[in-house]
């Protein structure tokens, strides 16, 4: 008898369980259906629904303005999906931390929600989705403009 005697070179040859491979095989393109689903069902949502659009001008002595308001307020519902449409003007200053932007157009606890904008000289058209929370939230403009740039602010009342 030859101790050590193997037998050479061959490998058993694990073979896969059939059932749970087959199991695998058939639920991964569902997880990856069911994942691509989840991320398109909410942007769909958001495109399906008309945006309203709200109009207003930031003005070049540094003031937000809606047309017919001499407090300038927009007011949206909660989650509504807005376009907006702000025309700005260059007001006495740019400021070099944001190059490019006459004004922005921001509210600051809700930056991680798109409501962020640098708004360039001429049309600017944006769409966002008003937040989930009902209340009254500060329209700040954040490039510092010239005189006038600290009280550049409005109101968005959520309904
Ligand atoms: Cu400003």
């Amino acid at each position: 008898m030859n101790g050590g005697q193997m037998q050479a070179g061959k490998f058993q040859t694990a073979a896969k369980p059939p059932a749970m491979g087959g199991f695998r095989r058939r639920l991964i393109p569902w997880v990856g259906l069911a994942l691509l689903v989840s991320m398109i069902v909410p942007s769909l949502y958001v495109l399906g629904q008309e945006p309203r659009v709200i109009q207003f001008t930031a003005d070049k002595d540094n003031k937000f303005k809606v047309p017919g308001q001499k407090d300038p307020v927009i007011t949206v519902k909660a989650k509504e999906v807005i376009k907006f449409r702000v025309t700005a003007h260059k007001g006495t200053e740019m400021d070099p931390k944001y190059p490019g932007c006459v004004h922005s157009f921001t509210i600051k606890e809700l930056k991680d929600q798109g409501f962020d904008v640098c708004l360039k000289e001429g049309m600017n058209e944006f769409v966002l989705v008003a937040p989930s929370k009902p209340g009254d939230y500060k329209i700040e403009c954040m490039a510092k403009c010239g005189k006038g740039h600290d009280d550049m602010a409005m109101k968005m009342t959520v309904q």
